[in-house]
């Protein structure tokens, strides 16, 4: 369950407590496809009160996002008040490219230490793959080799915690056989159209705590005019995006809804004094029509050549 806690400068926020011992607050500001990264970044710090923002290599704004953390460090927040994601990209999931990728991440946000450093997705690419990736482009990666890195960078106390994005039961189970460091989080696409249960029940029954992404269904799918979801915040007299924030909270999970839009950022944190009543919570939980909206098709099958011919085999064709 999140804890309700108060920050270095008087702000309330719920954070979960990870199998290391620090803390993961509760929501976070998604930077994927964000269009002006510094200031949605500055805003949900120094306005809304926002202390988590995730990020990764691939989104191509790292830059952006490290002035915004410095503009807000320079108005008065203190750095380990944050808690910064950031992602392993595909093209560097080999042994000797852990480090120098996290080294250029640091670079890029202007940090000397990540909160949490994850895998984005457990399939290497080759430079400039093509999407979707041709024949060869895409293959396994060294398992062992680069969880020992990604341990390394613990050690050497360069991140914090480590872990997962877009994980099965089977390959979690596998990485467990591995790790010395445990993940201490698993990302996962995670909201009332595609609950991802399965994994939810597998990170649990580990202590790995979970992040939910696109809590709001991205851009693919409209959750906010679901009529289950527009009742509830009726009801509540609260807005559909903060229904949509507030149940991924309460099933356990952080969640990391990303905005443009000021107003957007600062009314999805605004779900902390306030609970979805059981039943509605779970009507939300009984949304029918369940569907990834992140498949991994684009990225990584090649119907013709494998090792990844359809989405099933991305998933380890698990439901
Ligand atoms: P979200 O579910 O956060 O939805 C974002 C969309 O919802 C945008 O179109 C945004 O538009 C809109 N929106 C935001 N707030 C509201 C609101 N209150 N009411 C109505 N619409 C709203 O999608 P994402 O896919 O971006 O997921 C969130 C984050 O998760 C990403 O940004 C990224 O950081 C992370 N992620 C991680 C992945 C991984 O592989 N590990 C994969 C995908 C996402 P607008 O900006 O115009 O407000
Ligand atoms: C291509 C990256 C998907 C969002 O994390």
């Amino acid at each position: 369950m999140a804890q309700m806690t108060i920050d270095p400068q008087g702000e309330k926020i719920e954070s979960f407590v990870l199998l290391s011992g620090h803390k993961i607050p509760a929501i976070g500001l998604g930077t994927w496809r964000a269009h002006n990264a510094r200031d949605s970044v500055y805003t949900a710090i120094v306005e809304a009160g926002y202390r988590h923002v995730d990020t990764a290599a691939e989104y191509g704004v790292q830059d952006e996002v490290g002035h915004g953390i410095k503009a807000a460090i320079h108005a008065g927040v203190e750095r380990s008040a944050l808690f910064v994601t950031s992602k392993l990209w595909c093209c560097d999931l080999s042994r000797e490219r852990v480090r120098p990728a996290l080294m250029k991440t640091l670079n890029e946000l202007q940090l000397g230490y990540l909160d949490l450093y994850l895998i984005h997705w457990p399939f290497r690419l080759k430079d400039g793959a093509s999407r979707p990736p041709k024949a060869g482009e895409v293959s396994d990666f060294d398992w062992e080799g680069v969880w020992r890195e990604m341990e390394k960078l613990v050690k050497d106390k360069l991140v914090r915690d480590i872990g997962v994005c877009n994980f099965t039961v089977k390959k979690l189970k596998k990485l467990l056989d591995i790790a010395q460091i445990m993940p201490s989080v698993c990302q996962m696409e995670m909201h009332p159209g595609w609950r991802n249960e399965k994994m939810l029940e597998a990170c649990k029954k580990n202590n790995i705590h979970v992040t939910a992404y696109s809590p709001l269904g991205s851009r693919e799918i409209d959750l906010i005019h679901h009529p289950v979801v527009e009742r509830a915040a009726g009801k509540l007299n609260k807005t559909p995006g903060q229904v949509l924030v507030r149940w991924a909270i309460q099933r356990g999970t952080s969640t990391i809804p990303k905005s443009d839009l000021s107003e957007r950022i600062k009314e999805n944190i605004k779900v902390f004094s306030w609970e979805i009543p059981e039943l509605d919570f779970q009507a939300i939980c009984d949304v029918p029509d369940q569907m990834r909206v992140l498949d991994g098709e684009e990225l990584f099958v090649n119907t013709s050549d494998g090792p990844y011919k359809s989405v099933a085999d991305i998933w380890d064709h698990e439901i």
